[in-house]
C-alpha cells in the first residue's frame, strides 16, 4: 500500500528554493546547518567562510525546502570577494523565497539597510522574510525598535522573525513560515538527500573550516583547498588534500613548530567527516604555495571559486 501512495502525486505538496541572504557573519550557514540537522556549509566566527553557493535540503512528507546558503553580501576589492557578492545576488535572482538576515547583537549598519531596501523595491518579485538572528544575544526590550525598523525599511515583506539560530529558538515558527510562502510542487530531490555537495566537496570545506578556525588574520582569507586523492573502500574513505596558501611566509605559520598546528588541523577535520560520513577516514594533509591564487581567474576557476 505504502508503494501505491507514495506513486500518488500530492496536489498539496509544497518546493522551492529559499535563498539565505545578508553580510557574511549574521549567521546564514549556522541556521541552515541547524535545519538540515547536518554540517553541510562550514562555520566559523570569521566573515567570509562561505565561499560557494551551497544547497541545503530539507524534507519532510508534505514539503521540501531547498535552502541556498551564499557567500555574504559586502563591499569586496580582490576578485574572489567580488564573485562572492556575484553568487549571492544570483541565488536571490533564482530563488523562490528570499531570506534576508542580520544580526541583532550589532546596531542596524548602513550596510544591512542598504540590502533591505533594495529587496524592498519590489526588483525582485519573491515574497521576503526578514530574519533577525542571535536573539540570545540581546535584551527584550531593544528587540521591538529593531523590529519596527525593519518593518519601518520594507513593509510589504511577509514576515519578520527574531530567532537564534545557534540555539533552535523560533526556528520552527520560522519553517513554518517558509513552507507558507513554497510554491505548490513536486519534491526536486529525493528524500535522503541533504546538500548537492560531493563528498570530496564537502572533505575540502571541513579542511578548509579548520584552517580557518586555527589560523589568524589574513591567513585563513588566503587559503583554499583541493582535493588531490579521494578513495573510498570497505574500511572507510582515503582523503589526501593539499592546502593552498598565497604566499611563502604563511606556510610555516601553517604548518606550526613540528608540524603541531597541521596535526590539530588534520585531526579535527578528520574527526567532523567521520561524524558526517559515519566511517573512518584517513586524511593525509599537506601545504602548498600558489601566490595569489586567490586573484588569479584561472585558478579560481579551478577551485570552483569562479561564481
Ligand atoms: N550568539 C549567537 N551566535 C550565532 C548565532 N548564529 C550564528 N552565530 C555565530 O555567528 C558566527 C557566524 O555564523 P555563520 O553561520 O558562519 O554566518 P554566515 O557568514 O552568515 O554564514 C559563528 O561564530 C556562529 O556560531 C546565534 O543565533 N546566536
Ligand atoms: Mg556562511
Amino acid at each position: 500500500m505504502a508503494e501505491t501512495e507514495s506513486l500518488e502525486p500530492n496536489p498539496e505538496h509544497r518546493c522551492g528554493t529559499v535563498a539565505l541572504l545578508g553580510r557574511p557573519n549574521v549567521g546564514k550557514s549556522t541556521l541552515m546547518n541547524r535545519i538540515i540537522g547536518a554540517k553541510v556549509a562550514i562555520v566559523t566566527p570569521k566573515p567570509q567562510t562561505t565561499r560557494h553557493r551551497i544547497l541545503g535540503i530539507q524534507t519532510d512528507e508534505n514539503s521540501q525546502i531547498v535552502f541556498v546558503d551564499t557567500p555574504g553580501i559586502h563591499r569586496g576589492d580582490k576578485q574572489l570577494n567580488r564573485n562572492m557578492v556575484r553568487v549571492a545576488y544570483a541565488a536571490a535572482e533564482e530563488a523562490d523565497v528570499l531570506v534576508i538576515m542580520q544580526d541583532l547583537s550589532k546596531s542596524l549598519d548602513r550596510l544591512t539597510s542598504q540590502l533591505i531596501t533594495g529587496f524592498a523595491d519590489g526588483r525582485l518579485p519573491q515574497p521576503r522574510l526578514h530574519v533577525l538572528n542571535k536573539v540570545d544575544q540581546v535584551a527584550g526590550k531593544s528587540l521591538l525598535p529593531r523590529l519596527a525598523e525593519v518593518q519601518r525599511l520594507d513593509p510589504g515583506a511577509a514576515a519578520y522573525i527574531p530567532l537564534s539560530a545557534r540555539r533552535g529558538d523560533q526556528v520552527d515558527a520560522f519553517i513554518k513560515e517558509i513552507i507558507a510562502q513554497l510554491p505548490k510542487a513536486p519534491p526536486m530531490y529525493a528524500a535522503d538527500w541533504f546538500t548537492d555537495q560531493s563528498q570530496r566537496q564537502l572533505a575540502a570545506e571541513y579542511v578548509r573550516e579548520q584552517v580557518f578556525l586555527a589560523m589568524q588574520q589574513e591567513i585563513p582569507f588566503q587559503t583554499a583547498v583541493e582535493i588531490e586523492a579521494f578513495g573510498e573502500d570497505e574500511n572507510g574513505m582515503a582523503i589526501e588534500a593539499a592546502i593552498l596558501v598565497g604566499s611563502e611566509r604563511h606556510k610555516p605559520m601553517l604548518i606550526g613548530k613540528d608540524g603541531a598546528r597541521m596535526k590539530i588541523i588534520g585531526t579535527k577535520a578528520r574527526k567532523g567527516l567521520e561524524a558526517l560520513f559515519d566511517c573512518h577516514i584517513d586524511l593525509r594533509l599537506w601545504v602548498r604555495v600558489q601566490p595569489d591564487w586567490f586573484n588569479n581567474p584561472g585558478r579560481l576557476q579551478d577551485l570552483g571559486l569562479d561564481g
